[in-house]
């Protein structure tokens, strides 16, 4: 029997929350730009550069070898955490751009010639992508482009109809940043795999929201940020099968990513230090396990099912809001709520319930062409997370009635 989800004893974690901004009560909805961190996360960030901390992999000396053992312990955490068959299998980096490019530039010179197709869908925020425009530069690949429903769904159909034998990679969110929507990894997966095209998984957005088990949905690359995470900035991760990855060429040379240097001939290391190359975020890689240790201490399934009552609720609360419209709608989606309203722009929605303490995003999310795809210039966007309660949708709904006053 699991107890209850006690959001208030969540939020004594996280030092931040407890803070006044502007003299009120911090109501933080953009945890989708950026998330809180909890004081277990913090600490052991402290804790690295306290107690335990030198570069990993290099020395041989005591305090490289307890910092490297953490470095790696940090790996095993994260392969756990998604389910990968392989701790080196999980190669960090800085963060989700970092990992997309990383796999547009070695997977996608080596694997894409001219003509070959990338498919990507309207709901890709820039990071998904501008590398594949790169990849099309230097290889005269093709990107085609799923289209979004008016309510933010894609269809499989779609998928199954625009992934042909000319496909070499799908690139596509696991949920959009800007939408909510959940997308159907396996499936859409599964249908390109039977054209042999591979996989890529934006999961900024996901895997933040939901259990991710990469193995299940089959998925060739999987990656995420730290930030959005819980967990420290400067840290990402790329998950990919041992054997892409070790048919991949590096993707920066330098240090650690050797095995032997010479002016004529240079050999790789092994996975996954072939792709790290020079000293690693490494309090930031501890940081990160930390904080995946405090979200597999509450569990992601009662996280996800937490945000689900938020997600209603606040679907509630706003639809009594006049002349707010919600940008995404499509059942299953995640608790991320984008609106407009009649009377005013996101940005001065964004500016007037700043001074109740209410952290929302307004812009265009780096999702461009999806706003295009809306017709609009920009959504206010409130993003609800583990920490977030009724209480906080309630300060959101009042002070956006407050912005139709003013507008009015
Ligand atoms: N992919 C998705 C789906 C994202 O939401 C973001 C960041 C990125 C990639 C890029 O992640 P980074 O950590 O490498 O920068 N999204 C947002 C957002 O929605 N608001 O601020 C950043």
């Amino acid at each position: 029997m699991s107890t209850p989800y006690d959001v208030e004893a969540i939020r004594a974690d996280f030092p931040i929350l407890c803070q006044l901004v502007r003299g009120k009560r911090l109501v933080y909805l953009d945890s989708a730009g950026s998330a809180q961190k909890p004081r277990q996360v913090i600490e052991a960030v402290e804790r690295v550069y306290e107690t335990e901390y030198a570069n990993v992999h290099r020395g041989l000396h005591y305090m490289s070898e307890q910092t490297s053992a953490r470095y790696e312990e940090a790996r095993e955490t994260v392969r756990a955490f998604i389910n990968a068959e392989h701790s080196h299998e999980v190669i960090f980096t800085k963060g989700t751009t970092e990992s997309i490019n990383l796999v547009a530039s070695s997977y996608g010179r080596k694997m894409v010639g001219p003509g070959d197709e990338v498919l990507l869908t309207y709901a890709e925020h820039h990071s998904n992508i501008v590398p594949w425009q790169l990849l099309r530069e230097q290889t005269g690949c093709v990107l085609k482009v799923v289209p979004v429903e008016d309510d933010g769904s894609m269809k499989l159909a779609d998928f199954d109809g625009m992934i042909t034998e000319k496909t070499k990679i799908v690139a596509f969110c696991h949920v959009s940043n800007v939408l909510g929507t959940v997308l159907p990894v396996k499936e859409i997966t599964a249908i390109a795999h039977d054209r042999g095209a591979v996989v890529v998984i934006d999961g900024a957005q996901g895997v933040v929201h939901m259990p991710v088990d990469v193995q299940a949905m089959d998925v060739d690359f999987y990656v995420f940020s730290g930030h959005k995470l819980y967990g420290p900035s400067g840290i990402g991760v790329l998950y990919g099968k041992a054997a892409l990855l070790e048919a991949m060429p590096p993707y920066q040379g330098g240090g650690g990513m050797i095995n032997t240097v010479s002016f004529e001939e240079t050999t790789w290391a092994d996975l996954p230090d072939k792709f790290e190359a020079g000293t690693p975020p490494i309090a930031q890689a501890i940081g990160l396990g930390a904080a995946i240790d405090y979200l597999s201490g509450i569990g992601m399934a009662r996280i996800a099912e937490h945000e689900r009552d938020l997600l209603n609720y606040a679907t509630q609360r706003l639809s009594a809001v006049e002349g707010l419209n919600f940008i995404g709608t499509a059942a299953g989606k995640a608790s991320v709520v984008s609106f407009t309203m009649d009377c005013a722009h996101p940005h001065d929605i964004s500016t007037i319930i700043d001074q109740n303490g209410v952290a929302v995003r307004a812009g265009h999310h780096c999702a461009q062409p999806l706003m295009d795809r809306f017709d609009l210039p920009s959504t206010a966007r409130a993003s609800l997370g583990l920490y977030n309660t009724h209480e906080d949708i309630d300060v959101l709904a009042d002070s956006l009635e407050k912005v139709r006053e003013i507008f009015r």
